[in-house]
């Protein structure tokens, strides 16, 4: 593959298990990807020179998932104006709200477009969304896939109908 356009950084490697499927999305739709271990309390001035070097390097956008005392992803957006989308990751014993909070409630000037709890595919879409506005061939492979998506939808309806 070229050289990654997505960066997906995730707090700590015991997050890989919920964030493979982002991974896992951009690969299916051809996008080039690195995937990373940073964290925002851990080794914060690794994470801020990542972030801060991104754009030098060729990376579009941020996908950055935490579950515990969720900053990863504010703390990447305060060092560059590529889009950060957060992915609160329900990883303690709050299920999740926490991270949710801690990584959507970004002060006015900061803004990272938080997907849902766990929203790992949703993230990769929505980065690959953000791409296709200049990428005529990823927006057709994203139309497909929605295409697809209708499809089931379709198909397991026929299927049930009448049956249950
Ligand atoms: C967060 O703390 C990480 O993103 C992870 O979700 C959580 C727990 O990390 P580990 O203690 O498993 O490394 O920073």
């Amino acid at each position: 593959m070229s050289d990654p356009v997505v960066a997906i950084l995730m707090g700590s490697k015991s997050d890989l298990d919920l964030m493979r499927p982002a991974a896992d999305t951009l690969a299916e739709l051809g996008v080039p990807h690195v995937v990373r271990v940073l964290s925002a309390h851990r080794t914060p001035e690794v994470t801020a020179e990542f972030a801060r070097t991104g754009r030098d390097k060729g990376l579009k956008v941020f996908i950055c998932a935490a579950g515990g005392a969720a900053h990863l992803a504010g703390a990447v957006a305060a060092q560059t104006t590529l889009p950060v989308i957060g992915v609160p990751l329900a990883r303690t014993p709050l299920g999740g709200a926490d991270a949710l909070h801690a990584t959507v409630q970004m002060p006015a000037g900061m803004p990272v477009a938080t997907v849902a709890i766990d929203g790992a595919v949703n993230a990769a879409l929505l980065a690959a969304q953000i791409l296709a506005v200049s990428d005529a061939a990823l927006a057709k492979k994203l139309a497909d896939k929605r295409a697809a998506t209708a499809a089931k939808v379709l198909a397991d309806d026929a299927s049930l109908r009448g049956k249950v």
